[in-house]
């Protein structure tokens, strides 16, 4: 997908990869999938770092400019705890969502439990210090996200349960006070056939309110003879209902092209968790996983994005319900 100018609508940086496991000051096997903040004039990165035994934890790093001088955490910010038995296997994948009600963090990840991945939740002010409430989502769930603020008084989560039939898709739940989850509703199904984003899909780095809704990324495994191919597509979910969709791109907005994209631990995956979004400085700083490797970062005008989400189809079924596939009326 291009902009009004016909670029590519992210333009990846030509330092990338900007963070490799050599660059970390620990062991590492693969460093990958952030989630994306900024705390104190830095961007901070919280990376899912693969160990030499393959159990991930979540180690920081912090850069002046987002891009480059990063300066690495010798200690992981999560790791798992034998007084978890949910993470046994690790800690992985988190988004970072900022709660100006709480004036904290809230970290969702994955826990990664000997009997599935499923969501848990921890909550930071600085990524110095963190305190975790644990699992909010049995397994297997994941991919998941908090909205900055309560809707109708109740906060809501993006997530994507398992497939246990029909394929893999994005839900909405919502919850009185971060611990009681209820009234799951399905909002963005996976396409089916040849589509990219075909089978299974899953939220991105955390939707961000914009004039007109939430703005929302996710990626789409599209499974091919040679494995899945990971490429990433926007959506514009209402603003005081996000279980309706307002937009959806038919095409994807970035897909594995880089050879670090291409090959790697998982080849052919870009797999988006943070993201900047400065509307002062009309910018998209877009931190993503290529490869289940290392980190990279791809770049766009935030008009620009703004611009092609309000030029993308409008689902005909507007809530996933009402298609009639969950539904009980
Ligand atoms: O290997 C690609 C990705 O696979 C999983 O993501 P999902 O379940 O959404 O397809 C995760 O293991 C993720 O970390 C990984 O990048």
């Amino acid at each position: 997908m291009t902009n009004p100018g016909g670029e590519p609508l992210f333009v990846r940086v030509p330092t990338n990869p900007i963070i490799t496991p050599s660059d970390v000051p620990y062991p590492a096997n693969a460093v990958f999938n952030p989630g994306a903040a900024q705390v104190d004039g830095d961007t901070v990165l919280l990376m899912r770092v693969e160990d030499l035994r393959g159990i991930s934890s979540l180690y920081v790093a912090r850069s002046h400019d987002g891009i480059s001088n990063w300066r690495f955490d010798e200690k992981p910010l999560l790791t798992p705890n034998h007084a978890r038995p949910e993470e046994v296997w690790g800690c992985e994948d988190p988004r970072l969502t900022w709660l100006p009600e709480r004036e904290e963090w809230a970290i969702t990840y994955t826990a990664y439990s000997d009997r599935g991945p499923l969501v848990s939740l921890a909550m930071t002010r600085d990524f110095r210090d963190v305190v975790r409430l644990g699992p909010v989502m049995p397994p297997d769930d994941k991919d998941a996200a908090l909205l900055p603020s309560r809707i109708d008084g109740r906060w809501a989560m993006l997530h994507r349960p398992a497939p246990i039939r029909g394929g893999a898709h994005i839900w909405i739940s919502f919850s009185p006070d971060l611990r009681h989850w209820g009234d799951h509703t399905l909002v963005i199904e996976a396409r089916d056939g040849a589509w990219w984003d075909a089978g299974k899909i899953g939220l991105g780095p955390p939707p961000v309110a914009v004039p007109g809704g939430w703005l929302v990324m996710y990626h789409g495994a599209h499974t091919t003879a040679s494995g899945p191919i990971y490429r990433v597509g926007l959506a514009l979910l209402d603003r005081d209902d996000p279980t309706v969709v307002l937009r959806r791109s038919d095409e994807w907005v970035l897909g594995p092209a880089a050879t670090y994209e291409r090959i790697g631990d998982v080849s052919k995956v870009v797999f988006p968790n943070g993201w900047i979004v400065d509307a002062e400085r009309d910018l998209v700083m877009l931190y993503y996983g290529a490869a289940d490797s290392v980190v990279a970062l791809a770049t766009a005008r935030l008009s620009d994005v703004l611009a092609s989400v309000n030029a993308m189809p409008q689902p005909m079924h507007r809530r996933a319900t009402d298609v009639n596939r969950v539904g009980w009326s």
